[in-house]
């Protein structure tokens, strides 16, 4: 995935791509992101990437220049780009959003919002699409463009440490997590469960998707109405169904 990221806090997202999945994912070249500073793109002699808002009210407003400015030199090379505003106003981000994004072969322009808004010409004239991460409120765009790119760049083939655990992750994506357990086997009187120290590898899949299953039900009874389900997910379901009663 290759993607510019515009912002006035290139820091921000440069720390969050300097570490773990995304550094190395850049490392192997299956990432390419490259940060711009919306203050390289003013023309005045203070740098002004914000002004008050026509009409008066409290906060600033992005200016339009700047943001023009950049998404017209990064296209200057000629090559198409999808110009995604990260906004509360855009569509909610899910993970079959992520895996469009991932598997589009677009290249992406992400344009962080701050302050209580952007220039509305800037939406008319250069935004493709708005991505809203959720219904709560969030000081700027940079942490929903990491958000994005983040869970995008695990679903490239090869950007998770060994591939066993990117087959894993689709397998079980829908649900949630199964119990983990570490060493030491008992830990202030709480035992690991036998079964995970039985070696057979068939008892303890069974068990995980089973407790899968059952934390699933118990929190999140939404996601199974949604999720195509096994003849076996339904077997254990209904069995976690009657235990639960
Ligand atoms: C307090 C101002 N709000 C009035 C309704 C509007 C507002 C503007 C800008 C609220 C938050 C922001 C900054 N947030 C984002 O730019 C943002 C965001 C978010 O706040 N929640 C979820 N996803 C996103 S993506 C970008």
């Amino acid at each position: 995935m290759r993607c510019d990221v515009l912002t006035i806090f290139p820091d921000i997202i440069k720390a969050y791509l300097d570490e773990s999945i995304l550094r190395r994912a850049q490392e192997k070249g299956l990432l390419d992101v490259k940060v711009y500073n919306l203050r390289d793109f003013t023309s005045d002699r203070h740098r002004k990437v914000d002004d008050y808002p026509f009409g008066g009210g409290a906060g600033m407003v992005l200016k339009p220049e700047p943001l023009f400015n950049a998404v017209e030199a990064l296209k200057g090379d000629g090559e198409e780009r999808r110009v995604v505003l990260l906004s509360p106003q855009g569509r909610v981000f899910t993970q079959a959003i992520a895996k469009e994004f991932s598997q589009s072969g677009q290249r992406f322009i992400f344009i962080c919002g701050r302050y209580e808004g952007i220039d509305e010409r800037v939406r008319l004239a250069l935004v493709d699409d708005e991505i809203s991460i959720g219904d709560y409120i969030i000081t700027g765009g940079e942490l929903a463009a990491l958000v994005v790119i983040d869970a995008a760049t695990r679903l490239i083939p090869g950007a998770l440490g060994d591939e066993r655990s990117a087959e894993e992750e689709s397998f079980t994506s829908q649900l949630l997590e199964y119990p983990h357990y570490t060493r030491p086997r008992e830990f202030r009187g709480m035992k690991v469960p036998d079964v995970l120290l039985s070696g057979n590898h068939r008892e303890i899949w069974l068990w995980r998707r089973r407790e899968a299953l059952r934390r699933t039900l118990i929190k999140r009874p939404d996601l199974l109405e949604r999720m195509e389900l096994s003849e076996l997910d339904r077997r254990i379901l209904s069995e976690l169904r009657e235990e639960l009663l």
